[in-house]
């Protein structure tokens, strides 16, 4: 058996779906598509993106002057059934209660750690054989989408992401460079064809065109890569989504009968988290128990008060008004930015209760931006009603 062989059927027995490969020049498309979108600004409010960053991901060379070829991986992830969650056998939900969204790929152990685990015996593999080899897995400077577009994983979908034939998108990417030069494969000649479902289905009109995305437009980076104050105008369009989006790949035609993912793989994320969770439960969370909660997840990068300011967020956009008193209780809480967005909840809830909470903020809120989110949706909940004479 070859050497490019043996690596791939060790990566399907660690459970990777879809591997291939493919030399190690640079990915001249995709670093003109990157460099268009940075200049046009599409990438925008990414704090760690450059236009440097953008170049340099295109080349698998960059790091690794003698690579020769890059394997590129693909990963299946844990995935909720959203028709079974939370239901009693006969299919109701259990409770009424506000819930948010999770966002499939995070309800397991976080993949960065899972990806990097599972490609450690490939690399032994190349190293024993004497040559270098390193892994890279999302946060690595190298567009993980085009090198396994050009590997022949799968191709890119209008929504940008990369749809494996017979897994979807549900998956997460991995390369491994090496200095071994092994048998490359082709891209796929696939494409989305006439369909644009992930285009319409976006409710802030990310999607700007085929296979290009406005990252500010984008709920998965307002929920999880922006830290600070939600601008105003993009918040009621965030809905229940708490970290992350998924509507872009659920509406996906290629995403709708998958084959079912291999049990060894999933095992490796170890236990879900709940992917609709109680949004007044939420709010509760302090400092200790959020970590406990949610340290092993991709959830942790938002800490505690990115997460807890789109769980105000989502309640403001249930607008549920039995979440009065949860939201009246994060107007004191530590976190100005919680106190914030809870404020901008209030607002859209209305009600006497809710103006009272705002009232009592408005007297005591030193922080200048909490104090104006209150004053706002002060304004938004109405005058109070006048009783009426008898
Ligand atoms: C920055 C980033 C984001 C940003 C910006 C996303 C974006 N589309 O650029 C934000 C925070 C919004 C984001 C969101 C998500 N992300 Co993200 N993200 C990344 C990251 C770190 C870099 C992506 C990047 O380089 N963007 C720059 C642009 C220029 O590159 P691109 O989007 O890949 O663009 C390519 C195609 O669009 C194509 N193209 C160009 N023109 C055209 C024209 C047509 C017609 C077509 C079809 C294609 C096409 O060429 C481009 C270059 O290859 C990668 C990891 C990595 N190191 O690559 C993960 C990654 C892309 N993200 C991933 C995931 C899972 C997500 C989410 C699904 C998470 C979620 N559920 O919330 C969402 C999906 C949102 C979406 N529709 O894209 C996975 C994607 C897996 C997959 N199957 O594709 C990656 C690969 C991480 C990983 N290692 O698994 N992400
Ligand atoms: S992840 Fe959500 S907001 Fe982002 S492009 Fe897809 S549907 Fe739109
Ligand atoms: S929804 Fe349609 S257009 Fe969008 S990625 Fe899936 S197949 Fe392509």
């Amino acid at each position: 058996m070859s050497l490019t062989d043996a690596l791939k059927a060790q990566a399907r027995a660690l459970g990777f779906c879809a591997v291939g490969v493919t030399g190690a020049e640079p990915l001249v498309e995709a670093e003109s598509a990157a460099a268009t979108r940075t200049a046009e600004g599409l990438l925008d409010g990414l704090s760690w993106w450059s236009p440097a960053r953008a170049h340099a991901s295109a080349d698998p060379r960059r790091a690794m002057p003698d690579a020769r070829s890059v394997i590129a991986l693909a990963y299946p992830h844990p995935r909720a059934d959203a028709s079974a969650e939370a239901s009693s056998p006969s299919g109701e939900r259990q409770d009424r209660d506000p819930r948010g969204r999770i966002a499939t790929y995070a309800l397991g152990r976080d993949y960065h750690e899972v990806l990097l685990e599972r490609t450690q015996p490939l690399l032994a593999m190349l190293r024993d054989r004497g040559y270098t080899a390193k892994t890279y897995v999302d946060h690595g400077w190298l567009l993980d989408r085009a090198a396994a577009a050009r590997a022949g994983l799968g191709w890119l979908g209008k929504n940008t992401n990369l749809l494996v034939p017979g897994a979807g998108s549900y998956v997460l990417l991995a390369e491994i460079v090496t200095s071994a030069a092994l048998q490359p494969d082709q891209p796929l000649k696939k494409s989305c064809g006439e369909c644009d479902a992930c285009m319409r289905v976006c409710p802030t009109g990310a999607l700007v065109k085929p296979g290009v995305l406005d990252n500010r437009r984008c709920i998965s980076f307002w929920t999880i890569e922006h830290r600070g104050v939600i601008p105003r105008e993009i918040r009621p369009l965030i809905g229940d989504w708490i970290f992350g989006c998924d509507l872009c790949q659920e509406i996906c035609p290629v995403n709708a009968r998958p084959a079912a993912p291999d049990a060894d793989a999933l095992s490796a994320f170890g236990p879900m988290i709940e992917p609709r969770p109680h949004l007044e439960e939420l709010l509760t969370l302090d400092d200790e128990t959020f970590r406990a909660r949610f340290r092993q997840s991709a959830v942790w990068r938002t800490r505690r008060s990115g997460l807890l300011r789109n769980v105000g967020i989502a309640l403001g956009n249930v607008a549920d008004r039995r979440s009065v008193p949860a939201l009246s209780r994060a107007l004191i809480d530590t976190e100005p930015l919680i106190r914030g967005h809870a404020a901008w909840a209030l607002g859209r809830l209305g009600g006497a209760a809710a103006r009272e909470g705002l009232a009592l903020a408005v007297r005591r809120e030193a922080d200048p931006w909490v104090r104006e989110e209150c004053e706002l949706a002060l304004q938004e909940c109405g005058p109070p009603a006048v009783p009426s004479a008898v």
